[in-house]
């Protein structure tokens, strides 16, 4: 087991040992962030899901808590699953969560802090007219989950949220209407559905403006914003969104573009992500995203090494203004505080077929600000007959052409025997337009046997005089790439039997055969964050 132990994260929230799944219920309160999540107490599989509890003051540094709820009542006997917390103007917070009942029926239950004063929130009530939403008529008993962040309706008092199912084949969207949080309306109609998704599980809404640079609070409605539908698609374990506009009134959500894969087109992340959920900090007035990034290497060897799986690390999420058609994710601004204080700042011409190392103190825990100028010339004179390029079956950093791939190569070892390009590959069709993918290659990224070894990414959208701009997290076992600011996003798990620790080892690239590439790079060693349990005797 000790081998294993490089796998653990620096700075990603992970449980101490055991499984853990999606994100819930995240909420700031008195000072403090919380986080709930899925957990298995006995075993580093799924399963006696419990709701784990930790909190922090800056989304780094986080302290374990004592779990919030245990399945222990008839309503939820078989698992306290995933749920959101919405904030009432009184400030009482009311959680809302599915409970897997004595009979594997999926219901949904109201839980409450039974001190709101404790800026913990260690002690959770579970309401005793629990459950307070059954499968309603035409719903499948075990496909009626994950109720949302409620926001304010169109009649005075009035809440409304939305939990994910399906009708045949079709992910819906229901939505249910409140004002007390015990008794429950469904509404007519639904916010929205796309044929083919199958169940829509973690839903996820909220609105972001089209004209400021802060994040809205999930009731904010009016003039100059957008809203959200994120649905995490059970058949395919893909979180899917899409930006629409949303008629409180009619109970619907329009997408802007529906053409683009029946409207709910997107991905959040590319790589390794699901079951993500956003949430209103009022204290930096911003939202933020968490996700559930899980493992790809064998069960049994998450069985050996005694855990599995860690969160994304936090990123706020905006409306691209500048595009118009995606959201920008971008790590929180508080992972400064564990950057070395002085980054290694490089800039270096890179000649068609060159891969140079770079020097850094920690190669397993960076933080990476890494953009690359084309040629001009080169640009401008090529027409690449390659316009179908597509990360996933084109074959990776070493396929060549001839204006990609260029980018950094994470977690290598010395001899380049195992490496993880992350990449832009330009194809430039005889339109004359060019089309930017953006990829992670973890076809080589280990010698271990039983690992995922796909290329995962997308396009990416590259406006006029932008550079091509990446952002990396690397954390020993996870990698976190975001393409052009933040709208194309990656994250890779990565078991390296070589490039563990001190061995590990930092590359930048340009296998492009028609361009060199000007690479400038600023790159920061991270501390750890030190997750430990909250010092409970002390209080
Ligand atoms: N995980 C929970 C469910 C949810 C699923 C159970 C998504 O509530 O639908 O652990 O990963």
């Amino acid at each position: 087991n000790a081998m294993l132990t490089w796998q653990r994260t620096a700075y990603h929230f992970q449980p101490q040992q055991n499984w853990m799944n999606d994100p819930n219920g995240p909420v700031y309160h008195k000072g403090w962030y919380h986080i709930f999540y899925q957990y298995n107490p006995d075993s580093a599989i799924w399963g006696n899901i419990t709701w784990g509890h930790a909190v922090s003051t800056d989304l780094i540094h986080w302290l374990y808590l004592p779990f919030a709820m245990v399945p222990d009542q008839w309503y939820d006997i078989n698992g306290v699953w995933t749920g959101s917390a919405t904030i009432l103007p009184d400030g009482q917070i009311m959680m809302l969560y599915t409970g897997d009942t004595d009979d594997y029926v999926q219901v949904q239950n109201l839980a409450y802090p039974a001190n709101l004063s404790d800026p913990l929130l260690l002690d959770w009530v579970k309401y005793r007219g629990n459950p307070v939403m059954v499968p309603p008529p035409g719903i499948g008993i075990k496909d009626f989950r994950d109720p949302t962040t409620a926001w304010t309706g169109p009649q005075n008092g009035q809440w409304l949220l939305t939990i994910g199912s399906k009708i045949g084949k079709m992910g819906i969207a229901l939505v249910y209407a409140t004002s007390n949080f015990t008794s429950f309306n469904l509404l007519h109609g639904v916010l929205h559905a796309v044929p083919g998704t199958g169940m829509w599980e973690c839903v996820d809404f909220y609105p972001v403006s089209t004209v400021d640079s802060n994040g809205l609070d999930t009731s904010y409605n009016g003039p100059g914003i957008k809203h959200v539908l994120k649905a995490s698609l059970d058949d395919n374990k893909q979180d899917h969104y899409a930006i629409g506009t949303y008629d409180l009134v009619k109970n619907k959500w329009t997408p802007d573009n529906p053409e683009l894969d029946c409207g709910i087109g997107l991905r959040l992340d590319y790589g390794k992500y699901y079951a993500s959920k956003t949430f209103y900090d009022p204290k930096k007035q911003r939202r933020v995203l968490w996700g559930w990034v899980g493992e790809t290497d064998s069960e049994s060897a998450d069985l050996q090494k005694g855990w599995s799986s860690v969160q994304s690390f936090p990123r706020t999420v905006l409306y691209d203004k500048k595009t118009g058609t995606n959201l920008l994710q971008w790590p929180v601004e508080e992972i400064e505080s564990l950057r070395a204080r002085d980054p290694i700042v490089k800039q270096l011409n890179l000649q068609p077929g060159s891969i140079e190392l770079l020097h850094v103190n920690s190669a397993a825990q960076l933080d990476i600000e890494a953009s690359f100028e084309v040629d001009k010339v080169a640009l401008e004179g090529t027409i690449e007959a390659n316009v179908g390029y597509n990360c996933g079956s084109s074959g990776g950093a070493a396929s060549r052409g001839i204006l990609g791939p260029f980018g950094v190569v994470v977690i290598a070892d010395q001899t380049l025997s195992e490496l993880t390009p992350v990449y832009f590959y330009i194809s430039k069709g005889a339109d004359g337009r060019a089309k930017t993918h953006f990829c992670a290659d973890q076809t080589r990224s280990s010698e271990a046997p039983g690992v995922a070894k796909q290329v995962y990414g997308s396009s990416v959208p590259v406006l006029d005089g932008e550079k091509h701009s990446m952002r990396l997290l690397v954390d020993h076992s996870i990698v976190e790439s975001f393409g052009q600011g933040g709208r194309t996003v990656i994250t890779s798990r990565i078991y390296p039997a070589k490039a563990i620790n001190g061995a590990a080892r930092l590359f930048v690239f340009n296998n492009a055969t028609g361009t060199s590439v000007t690479a400038s790079l600023k790159i920061w060693s991270l501390k750890s964050a030190d997750i430990q349990s909250f010092p409970l005797e002390n209080l």
